[in-house]
């Protein structure tokens, strides 16, 4: 991108229209006049070609019941329009059955800048007749991350860049049933919410007429509204006006009523990554069909270091502050009063 051309002529003319006010009383942009132009703007360059040396982390996670299409979207998300064209090949097809925790990285680089993204996927809960605790595996493996950060901050030398795999999204499934969120869904996704930005979806939309899909949705956002359950674009942390209006839009939509596949079909004489059915192709990244595009919208392009900046200046910042604190207690050092790695407290 150019820098844009200073305005000279305009510049002279503001001086001489702001002359007869005395400098030590002008408010402050008339203030900047002291230098003329300064040229700030320079510094967005200088950030633009600092990210593409160095490339950026970002990492999605994926949590909600077995059988809900999450190993699939993972799939989707690495296989569609995004990161087909740009990610290292040959890592596509190795999705395996989840068994465990699981995470794929791929980076993905598009017109110079670098993206490590990395796709954690969970094994799915709500098999058993006691779902109790069933977050515990999920909330620890996130509370570990935020853990591994510390410890690399907290050091006296430290890496000028630590390696970040802190989660900064975390997409929950709800089953496509039509009702009301179930007591399980409301209270993982509470729990969930106090320590990361949780964008739910509606899975397996495919399954629900149009109807059904825009009344679930309202029902979803009137439980997680009567239940205080703050989900991703948190409102709280809206910016100003405009990031409010932008996402005032978003939350409307929210969750998203997604459809996933991994199998390419042809359609119209172009490959296209869809479900094939009886009646026709359910084409995941035609707006039309689904909102998985919106949902890939929303994290890998237009809110990407939203999601960043939250996780660290609210999500991790908290799990900092207590951590800290904690081993501040009587008789234990701040670093003596840290567990050894990997066993970070999994409640908060
Ligand atoms: N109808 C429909 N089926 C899906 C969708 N996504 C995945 N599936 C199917 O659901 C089954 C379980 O998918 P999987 O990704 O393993 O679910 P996971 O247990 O949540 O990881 C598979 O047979 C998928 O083909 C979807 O969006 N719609
Ligand atoms: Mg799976």
């Amino acid at each position: 991108m150019e820098p844009p051309a200073v305005p000279e002529q305009q510049e002279e003319e503001e001086e001489e229209e702001e002359g007869a006010v005395p400098l030590s009383m002008a408010p402050g942009p008339v203030g900047c006049q002291l230098f003329g132009y300064v040229g700030i703007e320079a510094v967005l360059d200088q950030m633009k070609i600092k990210t593409m040396k160095t490339g950026f982390e970002f990492n999605i996670m994926v949590v909600g019941q077995s059988g809900l299409g999450k190993s699939t979207m993972v799939n989707t998300l690495f296989k569609s329009k995004v990161s087909r064209k740009s990610s290292q090949p040959g890592h596509e097809e190795r999705i395996p059955k989840t068994v465990q925790l699981q995470s794929i990285t791929h980076i993905i680089q598009e017109k110079g800048v670098k993206m490590k993204l990395t796709v954690t996927d969970t094994p799915g809960f709500g098999d058993q007749i006691n779902n109790d605790n069933c977050w515990d595996p999920i909330i620890k493996y996130i509370n570990e991350q935020y853990e591994r950060y510390l410890r690399e901050e907290i050091l006296i030398t430290r890496k000028r860049k630590i390696p970040d795999t802190r989660v900064h999204g975390c997409v929950y499934f709800v089953p496509p049933t039509g009702h009301w969120l179930r007591p399980l869904d409301l209270e993982f996704m509470r729990r969930l919410s106090k320590i990361v930005n949780v964008v739910p979806v509606i899975a397996k939309a495919d399954t629900l007429t149009l109807e059904e899909r825009a009344e679930f949705k309202q029902r979803i956002q009137e439980d997680l509204r009567t239940h205080a359950i703050s989900v991703y674009p948190q409102e709280d942390f809206d910016q100003d006006p405009e990031d409010r209006a932008l996402n005032n839009r978003i939350r409307e939509k929210i969750p998203f009523a997604v459809v996933g596949a991994d199998q390419e079909h042809q359609v119209n004489g172009k490959r296209v990554l869809g479900r094939k059915t009886k009646w026709g192709i359910i084409e995941v990244e035609n707006p039309a069909h689904c909102e998985f595009p919106l949902l890939q919208d929303l994290l890998i392009r237009s809110h990407l270091q939203d999601l960043k900046d939250i996780t660290h200046n609210v999500h991790y910042e908290s799990y900092r502050v207590r951590r800290l604190n904690e081993s501040n207690r009587p008789g234990l050092g701040p670093l003596n009063g840290l567990p050894a790695k990997g066993e970070a407290s999994s409640h908060l």
